[in-house]
């Protein structure tokens, strides 16, 4: 790190957007088949993210990253750390485009999450017909790409699970999201497939609550925050690349950077 500049009295944010820039543009045809992941981008800075400090020196690592990146190789089972329940971060921060008064309110009685694209089973699902889903849960590091990171547990059913239920084209690029608060997202498939990736709607054995997400929020260890969407109303199985509302402007699509 440059001791005349430090990072953190940098613009963390704007730091982040030019390196993700720059790590997006030089290596794109790389990246489209193989997306980059936390675990990933960690073997490659040399930090294991497995606390505070080792967060704080990846972070930093990425936002001078450049076309080094080239070289880069990824392993899709590679699996996220999980921490003791004693680990967990209290309270576990809010993040949102908006503040915390403004967040959606779901009906949960009315709640349908639909489901569409590339699937054999187009049926929307009750909350009661989710919850009835295989559940399982995992206590992860959510790292925020505003630079900051935290540990908590999550409660779900695995992704894949979800997907082979709706008898998902597995072989199609993408998994779009739309969410109640205008907020929009995608992933590659094989994160979508990936092991610890949850279709979640518990928070610490507790359903939901709002401001993380409720009715469900799709959680993943192995990307940034921003890939992480909350009050997911509508799924969609793709080969058309939808982008998100961040990677609209500019944030890596991949976001395990
Ligand atoms: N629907 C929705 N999902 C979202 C966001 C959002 O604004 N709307 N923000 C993202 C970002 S940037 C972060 S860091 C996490 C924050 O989740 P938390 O409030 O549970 O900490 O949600 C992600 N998912
Ligand atoms: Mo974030």
């Amino acid at each position: 790190m440059n001791k005349s500049k430090p990072i953190a009295t940098l613009d963390r944010r704007l730091i982040l957007r030019d390196a993700v820039r720059e790590l997006d543009m030089p290596s794109r045809r790389l990246f489209a088949k193989r997306a980059i992941t936390l675990g990933g981008l960690s073997m490659l800075t040399g930090c294991s993210l497995s606390d505070d400090a080792s967060v704080e020196r990846f972070l930093t690592a990425v936002s001078r990253f450049n076309d080094r990146v080239q070289g880069w190789l990824f392993d899709p089972k590679r699996l996220a750390p999980t921490y003791a329940e004693s680990m967990i971060t209290r309270p576990f921060p809010f993040n949102a485009f908006y503040g915390e008064d403004e967040v959606p309110e779901v009906d949960g009685a009315d709640f349908r999450l639909e489901v569409g694209g590339m699937v054999a089973r187009k049926d929307p699902w009750t909350l009661e017909q989710l919850y009835a889903l295989p559940q399982t849960s995992q206590v992860t590091r959510h790292i925020c790409v505003e630079g900051w990171s935290a540990i908590g547990k999550w409660g779900g059913t695995p992704f894949s699970e979800f997907l082979h239920r709706v008898g998902a084209d597995t072989s199609a690029k993408y998994v779009g999201f739309r969410c109640a608060d205008d907020y929009f997202t995608s992933i590659d498939m094989p994160t979508a497939l990936h092991p610890q990736t949850l279709l979640t709607f518990t928070y610490d054995g507790e359903k939901l609550p709002p401001k993380y997400g409720f009715p469900m929020k799709l959680r993943m260890p192995t990307k940034l925050g921003y890939k992480n969407p909350k009050h997911i109303m509508a799924l969609y199985v793709t080969n058309t690349y939808p982008g998100g509302y961040w990677e609209d402007q500019g944030y890596n699509w991949f976001g395990g950077s």
